[in-house]
């Protein structure tokens, strides 16, 4: 998930598409639309609005390439085109071998279990079988280790609470869970504690003292991750604005900065050490079994501003970039929620609120007892400056410092919403508030709309639900393609326009049939087939042609000297951590398709369909994509062999992370929390 911190990108998006565009204001508006900061069609967890994260106010209308905006934005830095230097805090390289640098000497506290020679060696005789599985062994623990870091690296969760007056037995329902990554055994660890004033029950990393997600005597709490903006990138002016990018690359970087217009030097560590092979190393065709490393890290830090990320010019004069982030050296405050809601402190929906606002990292955390149902977006929220501007570096001076956080009114949050429900999957928190700087990816299409189109069309057929079939739809959800439920019926309407060859009505039959049983990637009867495969076949084939077609704005910025400026992938595929869909260009698809059909609510100012306001233009080009989807395929004849491999399947497949002796098999595909708690309660203290 996003925190922010990538302000700079913004900076480098903006040169770019005015170099592709050539015109300041165009350029702005095409980033505005990519931005998706507030798009109001985005999906949201609480239908009350919050103003802005911070500041109050930002005016979406002002273009960072105008100079006028820096009379607004004075606290605001737009550093020359192509002078942004990413600065290589540690550097890892081969050593030891033939053509690689020496090694430096080991550090005691470094030194870990090592194989020589590129190949496991063991100090005495062993078969040639043993030690094939010996290395299988030790690669397949490679793996787990690289993906347990990639699991946690993206905390990815989902929560639904019913409301009281929307359930059968009058209180409450809710099935939520964090979506960590699985594994074998479990890196949860279900625990249980009671004793002096500690009634809890729930799941916590080994370790760790409290149970973390889980629920007190009369209460229960889970958390989704929340995304939202910590960290900002700060521009500091240098005691020597002679260095060059080439010293700072070459020598390293040993100034300082102006602070209160002294010369303050930067706090530097340089060290070096020879990293042994160890289980932790990956194993690719550059860095195979046995591989020694040099490290060398150069960290270059500012007391006030965080470590520096890169160097870059201001109307020619170098500045360094440094990362801000509100939580640093306090990671342990965020602790304390948990040791309150472990002593069963929290007594109802407002204590909760008020003992979660104080967890300080970007979480959305929900609440349910036997009467009320409660949301709060956490986290350490930096009040900005005025003349800051949240999608921009920031000039490092006292003017422009953080004045502070927000208080818990200013967070979004929520108890028993008149919509009648609670739904989270790493979405927006409310109309309002502003993605941080980077993420765009809260558009007109968000994988919360698989929970919430099904609850929304429930409740307005008066259903009243039950633990059961809240479950059920959960359950449900948890098999959708995304792309099949909210991108695919605008794409067949527009096909369906006109005449279309046999062959083509026949895909879009075949699609169309999909969309209505709910675009599912699902094998129910288990015959090792997707139900409805040919569909998904043609779906996953079509996905990249349709993008290539309608949205040329983008891909032209996917490559700009090598370096991919779009401010989200393409696609989050289903795969070996079951999460899926949680960003992707879906929302630009169907946003650009609806503006064609003229039924978009809240169209962009500039990006379009083909690039072009003629719909015919759009409907050739995807027309086009389709037809080359079909042919890659080997045509619509032999659509009852599409997938026959079983490949999808297989890829999309959950595979267990072995940490331990024995596996698991592979399990179908599922987009759903690992660990679920199905909660209805009915009384309280
Ligand atoms: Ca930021
Ligand atoms: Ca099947």
């Amino acid at each position: 998930m996003r925190l922010g911190g990538g302000e700079y990108k913004n900076v480098q998006l903006l040169h770019a598409l005015f170099d592709i565009t050539g015109d300041a204001d165009e350029a702005c508006t095409l980033w505005r639309d990519l931005r998706h900061a507030t798009n109001p069609e985005s999906l949201v967890t609480t239908d009350i609005s919050f103003i802005s994260q911070s500041p109050m106010e930002i005016d979406e209308s002002a273009c960072p390439l105008d100079t006028m905006f820096y009379d607004k934005y004075p606290g605001a830095v737009l550093f020359d085109k192509n002078s942004f230097k990413r600065h290589a805090g540690t550097v890892v390289e081969p050593c030891g071998r033939y053509g690689q640098v020496v090694c430096p000497p080991m550090k005691k506290d470094k030194q870990t279990v090592f194989y020589d020679n590129g190949e496991v060696s063991f100090d005495y005789k062993i078969s040639p079988a043993l030690q094939k599985s010996a290395e299988d062994a030790a690669k397949k623990s490679l793996k787990s280790i690289r993906n347990m870091r990639s699991a946690f690296s993206n905390g990815m969760s989902n929560a639904l609470l019913i409301t009281a007056e929307n359930s059968e037995s009058g209180h409450p329902l809710t099935v939520f869970g964090p979506q960590t990554g699985y594994f074998s055994p479990s890196m949860f660890l279900e625990l249980s504690l009671h004793g002096g004033d500690i009634h809890t029950r729930g799941v916590t990393f080994t370790g760790l003292p409290y149970v973390i997600i889980g629920r007190g005597i009369d209460y229960a709490w889970s958390p989704t991750s929340g995304g939202s903006d910590i960290v900002d990138i700060r521009v500091l002016k240098l005691c020597d604005p002679e260095s060059t990018q080439v010293d700072i690359g070459q020598a390293g970087y040993m100034g300082g900065y102006i602070m209160d217009g002294r010369c303050k030097p930067f706090d530097i560590h340089n060290e070096e050490w020879t990293a042994r092979w160890n289980l932790g190393v990956p194993i690719t065709k550059d860095t195979p079994f046995g591989q020694n490393f040099k490290v060398t890290r150069h960290m270059i830090r500012s007391l006030e501003y965080g470590p520096v990320i890169g160097f870059a010019n201001v109307d020619g004069i170098s500045v360094a970039l440094t990362r801000q982030r509100s939580t640093y050296m306090g990671e342990l405050d965020t602790a304390i929620p948990f040791m309150l809601a472990n002593k069963n402190d929290i007594t109802d929906a407002e204590s909760f609120i008020d003992t979660f606002y104080k967890c300080t990292g970007t979480f959305n955390w929900f609440y349910v007892d036997n009467k009320d149902i409660a949301y709060i977006h956490s986290g350490l929220y930096p009040e900005r400056a005025k003349g800051v501007h949240p999608d921009l570096p920031s000039w490092g001076t006292p003017a422009f410092d953080w004045k502070g956080w927000l208080d818990v009114n200013r967070v979004p949050h929520a108890i028993n919403p008149t919509q009648g429900y609670l739904a989270s999957w790493n979405n927006r928190p409310a109309h309002g508030w502003w993605a941080a700087d980077t993420n765009a990816a809260y558009g007109s299409v968000h994988r919360l709309q698989i929970l919430s189109s099904r609850v929304k069309k429930l409740l307005d057929e008066g259903h009243t639900f039950t633990r059961g079939s809240l479950f059920e739809l959960l359950s449900e959800a948890s098999t959708v393609d995304l792309r099949g439920q909210e991108v695919l019926p605008s794409a067949l309407k527009i096909l369906k326009s006109g005449t279309l060859k046999p062959e083509l009505q026949t895909a879009v039959n075949l699609l169309g049939t999909w969309v209505e049983e709910g675009a599912m990637r699902r094998d129910k009867d288990g015959d090792g087939a997707y139900d409805r495969r040919d569909a998904v076949v043609l779906m996953d084939s079509w996905y990249n042609k349709m993008i290539d077609a309608i949205l040329p704005q983008i891909t032209q910025i996917e490559n700009v000297s090598g370096e991919n400026l779009s401010l989200i992938m393409r696609d989050n595929t289903p795969g070996p951590e079951g999460s899926a869909y949680m960003e992707g260009y879906y929302g630009y698809l169907r946003t650009v398709m609806d503006m064609a059909i003229g039924r978009s609510k809240h169209p962009y100012n500039s990006l379009k369909c083909a690039d072009s306001d003629n719909f015919e233009d759009c409907r050739e080009a995807l027309t086009f994509s389709l037809v080359s989807a079909i042919e890659e395929l080997g045509g619509i004849d032999s659509r009852n062999s599409w997938g026959a491999d079983g490949k999808i399947e297989s890829n999309d497949s959950i595979d267990h992370m072995s940490m331990g002796l024995a596996g698991v098999p592979k399990i179908p595909w599922v987009n759903r929390p690992t660990f679920q708690q199905v909660i209805e309660l009915f009384d309280h203290r």
